[in-house]
């Protein structure tokens, strides 16, 4: 389509001034937002992304080496949005793993060239200080030569509180550890309403951020993540937007840090205590996506996270705004599919192919977007073998299979006396 169509289909969007200031490389406002997110013209909305992401991209579309450990399920905080967690207390699903089954982890994929590897759990309150530091340090001497992106900022604040110490202090500590970057978990949706109704126990959007900037001072990159399709209102995710655009223009003007890339998480219902509700669709994430892109402009990265999204509709969110997937995962907990275990891995191969037929240019990178190969070099299956056969080695028996399980009540799912009548209609009107 010409330059002209687009514009005229721009402007019958109603987006004539935001693809000006886009042009411009002008900052868009909360309005510029709100207008993003109630046009309904999905395409135009991703033209525009898709103008910033080649602007500072181009062709390019990253993947990553790595693989997640989920160190213990045990969290208290409850989260209504949450299916992953066990209570503290007689919860035969719980587990922990010590730093030693932590660094074996690491270990059992030691045949595939891993560069990140991804740590992150629940706020566990049996954990002391000394246990996350030995944690990276296990991990750190088990695969010297990959980065170690640890620990959401809400995991961090619980680190803080047992280490008796200063953010900056503990930061250093986790440094001298091993830990290189934060990946961007835990900032939920910044709404004092949505913190209060579904997650009120974690700290709120003021200490996430605050603990950002803490990291970032000490010369840490972190990431960050909205999560989205379940009772937020479309002003909350703006409003999230300019909090997380504001830290970043300190962090990059006053510190060494500063955050990489923004993930737009997509909400999976199954086994929480918001099940009832639908999930966000492809048409969903395609836009979350795109807006983040446009809101965004301090941000290098925008990460369609193939977990969440899907690999299909991870393909075209590449020319919606996107310019990074994640990557091989080997295992993860945090959502999975009904149908499967703990296993969830896509292999270098799946990964490079599916960007090339997605029409993007596949760039492997570590988590600071180091370039460590281009297109289909060093490509293997040997992650999937590898996941196959290990994903599932010294596992809590009772965890293995709970989301295909029906008679399993999970924890959040027992919470669902909190759910409140307004959420329940939420889904009777968009039924109607
Ligand atoms: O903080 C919890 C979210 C996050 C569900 O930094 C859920 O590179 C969907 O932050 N449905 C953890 N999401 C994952 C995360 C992440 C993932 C990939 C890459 C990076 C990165 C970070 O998962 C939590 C929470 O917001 N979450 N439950 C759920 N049912």
């Amino acid at each position: 389509m010409s330059g002209v169509l687009w514009r005229r289909r721009i402007e019958a969007a109603g987006l004539g001034g935001i693809h000006d200031k886009v042009l411009r490389e002008e900052r868009l406002s909360f309005d510029d937002g709100l207008q993003l997110y109630n046009t309904f013209d999905l395409n135009a909305v991703g033209y525009l992304a898709n103008i910033v992401r080649e602007r500072k991209n181009g062709n390019i579309a990253y993947w990553v080496r790595n693989q997640h450990i989920n160190y213990t399920n045990v969290c208290n905080k409850g989260c209504l949005f949450c299916s992953f967690y066990a209570k503290p207390k007689d919860d035969p699903r719980a587990y922990v793993m010590t730093p030693e089954v932590a660094a074996q982890k690491v270990l059992n994929y030691g045949d595939a060239p891993i560069s990140e590897i991804h740590v992150v759990g629940g706020v566990n309150p049996k954990l002391d200080y000394e246990y996350y530091l030995e944690l990276l340090r296990a991990i750190k001497a088990a695969r010297p030569e990959a980065h170690i992106k640890a620990f959401t900022m809400v995991e961090i604040d619980q680190i803080v509180r047992r280490s008796k110490k200063s953010p900056r202090e503990v930061f250093l500590d986790l440094k001298a550890a091993g830990l290189d970057a934060l990946p961007g978990g835990g900032a939920e949706v910044m709404s004092d309403r949505v913190h209060e109704d579904l997650f009120s126990t974690k700290p709120d959007a003021a200490r996430w951020l605050e603990l950002a900037r803490e990291a970032h001072a000490v010369g840490l990159k972190s990431n960050a993540t909205l999560l989205y399709g379940h009772v937020e209102q479309t002003p909350e995710k703006v409003e999230h937007f300019l909090k997380l655009r504001e830290t970043q223009d300190d962090s990059l003007k006053n510190t060494a840090g500063g955050f990489l890339t923004f993930i737009p998480l997509s909400w999976h219902p199954e086994k929480t205590a918001l099940e009832h509700l639908k999930p966000p669709t492809g048409v969903d994430d395609l836009r979350e996506i795109a807006v983040s892109r446009l809101m965004l402009d301090n941000f290098p990265h925008i990460k369609s996270f193939w977990i969440m999204n899907s690999a299909p509709i991870t393909q075209s969110a590449l020319w919606f705004g996107a310019d990074d997937v994640d990557g091989t995962i080997m295992e993860y907990e945090i959502i999975r599919d009904p149908s499967r275990d703990r296993k969830q891995v896509l292999t270098s191969r799946d990964l490079v192919e599916m960007i090339l037929e997605a029409g993007r240019e596949p760039v492997e990178r570590d988590p600071l977007y180091n370039v460590l190969s281009r297109g289909l070099e060093n490509v293997s299956d040997v992650e999937g073998v590898l996941s196959n056969e290990r994903a599932n080695l010294g596992h809590n028996a009772q965890n293995l299979d709970i989301m295909s399980r029906d008679e399993v009540t999970t924890a959040a799912q027992s919470l669902k006396y909190k759910v409140k009548p307004e959420w329940i209609q939420v889904e009777t009107n968009i039924k109607q």
